[in-house]
């Protein structure tokens, strides 16, 4: 019979997003940095999408993705490194190139449900949003996520104007 070391891996799903600057490549880039990290490992990466701006909608698109990353981490601790990741490209970006700003969301850990002041997973409003749930589909249809399956959240969530940018699923690796 199989034991789980105490250290046992975890299946993130992240969601990434970004509409200033050059988002394909920041976004890329923390998903390369975050590979290259011997507590994570991405296993999946969405295509990439082009989507109009939810909510404020006074804004130029976005570019949006999901990824799925094995991780030794805690949830905590892969927020703090999804941070830190966002804070340093903000930092160096606005150095060099002008502004580029990058989000990552932790969208689910595993079947983990938690609410602290720093995290909440499953992320609170991501089964309402196209530009979430879309590529999610990409790379896990079948995931539970609230009671429903993300391919059944896809049915109900509105896509309208949402584009793939991206059909290789190796884009990261590129661009
Ligand atoms: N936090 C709590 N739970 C989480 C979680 N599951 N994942 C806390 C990540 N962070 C989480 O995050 C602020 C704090 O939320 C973090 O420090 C963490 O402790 P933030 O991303 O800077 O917050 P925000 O972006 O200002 O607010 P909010 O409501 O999270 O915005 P969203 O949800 O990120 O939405 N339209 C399109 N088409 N595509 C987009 O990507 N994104 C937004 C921003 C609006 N419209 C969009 C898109
Ligand atoms: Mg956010």
């Amino acid at each position: 019979m199989n034991t789980l070391p105490e250290d046992a891996l975890h299946i993130a799903a992240l969601g990434l997003g970004g509409n200033i600057g050059d988002p394909p490549a920041a976004m890329a880039e923390a998903l390369r940095q975050l590979d290259a990290r011997d507590s994570c490992r991405v296993v999946s990466v969405s295509r990439l999408y082009s989507t109009p701006p939810w909510g404020k909608t006074d804004q130029a698109d976005f570019f949006n993705c999901c990824a799925l990353v094995e991780t030794r981490l805690d949830p905590e601790d892969l927020l703090e490194i999804c941070l830190s990741i966002e804070r340093a490209m903000k930092r160096v970006r606005l150095e060099r190139w002008g502004p580029r700003i990058i989000d990552i969301d932790i969208l689910t850990y595993g079947s983990r449900e938690m609410k602290t002041s720093k995290l909440e997973v499953p992320h609170p409003r991501m089964t309402e949003r196209g530009f979430v749930i879309m590529p999610l589909a990409d790379v896990a249809p079948d995931l539970i996520v609230k009671g429903k399956v993300v391919r059944d959240w896809l049915e109900n969530v509105d896509t309208a104007g949402i584009k793939v940018a991206e059909e290789s699923r190796d884009w990261w690796r590129r661009v």
